[in-house]
């Protein structure tokens, strides 16, 4: 599945996109109480769109007809050419003023339709989720006829995910925000040093707010006015000579500590964490004789470090610590015994085993996606194109497949140092079937098994699910494997534990998919999987070229997961590859 149905710049809408407007239309309409005919139509019209072979935007844009659709007549073939070819409908639009803002935030929840929203509305007054929160809270909620315990439990999941939306942002996004205020920072007259600390120098796949530790040995009053002036500064919460905190147009806060030189090391280890990690660390200075504080290691009044990281942790008796490691989870024992792992660095990849094409999901053709790997001087590239079953137009069928198999025999005879592998990302059906037969799975070097439906099933449901489909004797990669996507759907239920030991029995691997919204395993699933000597697979499950860069993004939960060069499944050379593909069979 494409872990980001997020809209980027520049990218066409489509089927997909059309028909979710549609869709939304005919929900506004119908909190309107429109006719019940204009409120089907739209329905089957999304319906239409999402079942169409071909993409409507690159017709329209090619100049094409559009093709005969069920139930799309002129009016709707002409919304369709907007949507198509300015990304915006005004009906929509048009919708979105009339209808209260707080019941299209209901609408949004799951579970909650049209109907839903009118009945809140009518019997309880309720609509705005802070409303539909309170009933819940105070039960007034259970009382309502057709919400049962269940649709509550969902409910309440679902407000708590929004909330903790709210309050945190994917690594990514913070990362964005970071590097360009870590340019302004940069650019200031009298800065000497500024990192970004926190959680997102620990590589946290979520992060709450971001640090900054600035050192100077000017005047820090004037340095920080100087700060404060960056342009997307929306509000100055607080403010000192040293210290402040912000927040950023986009919602992001940000605090800013600014030290002299002899405190930098020790500030930028306090303010990076995590607390836990900070904590254990003043413990073991004070057994030591010494004070640890965000101004440095303290005997007495001398002060032992403070300068560097290093000389701090030297001053504790311990060698560095990475950041990813600070979580209080063994590492300053593993330090002290020097025991701490040499952790993964991006450059030991020697490929990537889960990529997608213009033939799935993809924005590039096999051979652009071959070449960019080349680029990066990968010796191998899996190319898995989604199976059958997510087709509704997309998924390869076992026909298109096998030409796609004939491609790749073709550009290996072309390409110099890369090889293309033949894999398919194919789904796993709710019994635990594959959704391609044996004989063509049999063709193909790497058969990443993927989750992308019925996702809540029971734990017990989903893990023999699992199980069953790793029996297959083509199953290689279990992708993305706990289903979450981050602030936005918990992990399935599922027993994580059963799944590595049986992955272990059966000589396959999970997937550490590094697409930034999903980051699946997470970290303790990752250590756990080292534990029980299971390799990962760290994926970028790209979708056009730029993807593969969000390998870094997956290299960090790695190294959050303790995972060396060693525990990784693509860190091996091709031919050590093929002989643990070939073992798993
Ligand atoms: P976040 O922002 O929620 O993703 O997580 P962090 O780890 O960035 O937490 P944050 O921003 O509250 O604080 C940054 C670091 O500053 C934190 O990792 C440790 C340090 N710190 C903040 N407040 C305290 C505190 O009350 N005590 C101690 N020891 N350290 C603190
Ligand atoms: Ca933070
Ligand atoms: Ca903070």
């Amino acid at each position: 599945m494409p872990a980001h149905p997020r809209t980027d710049a520049g990218a066409l809408p489509d089927n997909e996109h059309i028909a979710h407007v549609f869709e939304e239309i005919a929900d506004l309409l119908e909190l309107e109480d429109a006719n019940p005919f204009r409120i089907r139509a739209y329905r089957n019209a999304a319906r239409s769109v999402r079942g169409a072979e071909a993409q409507l935007t690159a017709q329209i844009r090619a100049g094409k007809p559009l093709p005969k659709l069920p139930g799309i007549g002129a009016d709707l073939t002409e919304k369709i050419r907007t949507i198509s070819l300015t990304g915006r409908c005004p009906l929509l639009e048009l919708l979105h003023g009339e209808v209260p803002a707080g019941q299209i935030e209901l609408l949004q929840l799951p579970h909650i339709g049209p109907r839903r929203v009118h009945q809140l509305h009518r019997e309880l007054g309720v609509d705005s989720l802070a409303a539909l929160q309170e009933a819940l809270r105070s039960g007034r909620l259970a009382h309502l006829h057709g919400f049962g315990p269940r649709l509550l439990d969902q409910l309440d999941k679902a407000l708590r995910i929004r909330s903790a939306r709210e309050r945190r942002h994917l690594q990514i996004d913070a990362k964005a925000q970071a590097e360009a205020l870590l340019n302004f920072i940069h650019g200031l007259e009298g800065v000497e040093q500024v990192r970004v600390a926190g959680s997102l120098r620990r590589r946290r796949d979520t992060v709450g707010d971001l640090d900054f530790v600035v050192c100077t040995q000017g005047n820090t009053q004037q340095l920080m006015n100087a700060l404060l002036a960056y342009p997307l500064v929306a509000e100055v919460m607080a403010s000192g000579a040293t210290r402040s905190s912000l927040r950023l147009g986009s919602g992001m806060q940000v605090d800013v500590r600014i030290v002299g030189r002899e405190s930098f090391g020790s500030a930028l280890l306090y303010l990076t964490g995590s607390k836990a990690h900070s904590i254990a660390l003043r413990r073991r200075a004070r057994t030591l004789g010494c004070k640890l504080n965000e101004y440095g290691v303290f005997r007495g009044a001398e002060q032992l470090a403070g300068e560097t990281e290093e000389g701090t942790y030297q001053a504790l008796g311990l060698p560095w610590i990475a950041p990813e490691l600070r979580e209080d989870n063994g590492e300053i024992a593993a330090a002290e015994g020097n025991l701490l792992p040499v952790l993964i660095e991006t450059a030991d990849l020697c490929g990537d085993l889960h990529c997608h094409t213009r033939a799935g999901y993809g924005r590039n053709s096999l051979r652009e996606m071959a070449l960019a790997a080349q680029r990066l001087g990968w010796e191998y590239l899996a190319i898995t194109d989604h199976s059958q079953r997510l087709s509704i137009g997309h998924g390869l069928d076992a026909g298109r497949l096998a030409r796609q198999l004939d491609e790749i025999d073709r550009l290996n005879d072309e390409l110099d140092s890369l090889t293309l592998l033949k894999g398919c990302e194919v789904d796993i059906l709710p019994d635990g079937k594959l959704d391609l037969h044996d004989s063509i799975l049999a063709r193909l070097d790497i058969v990443v098994g993927a989750v992308n439906s019925n996702l809540q099933l029971s734990a017990k449901q989903q893990t023999r699910r699992i199980l069953r489909a790793m029996d297959s004797a083509y199953f290689t990669i279990l992708a993305h494997p706990s289903g979450r996507l981050l602030l936005e759907r918990e992990a399935c239920a599922l027993d994580m534990h059963a799944v590595i030991r049986h992955a272990r029995q059966r000589g396959c691997f999970l997937e550490l998919n590094a697409q930034p919204q999903r980051l699946d395993l997470d970290e303790y699933h990752c250590r756990l999987a080292k534990d029980e000597g299971v390799l990962l697979s760290i994926s970028s499950d790209a979708h056009r070229l730029v993807d593969f860069a969000l390998l870094d993004f997956g290299i960090g939960q790695a190294r959050r997961g303790w995972l060396e060069r060693a525990d990784v499944l693509n860190t091996r050379s091709l031919t050590q590859l093929r002989e643990l593909l070939r073992r798993s069979r």
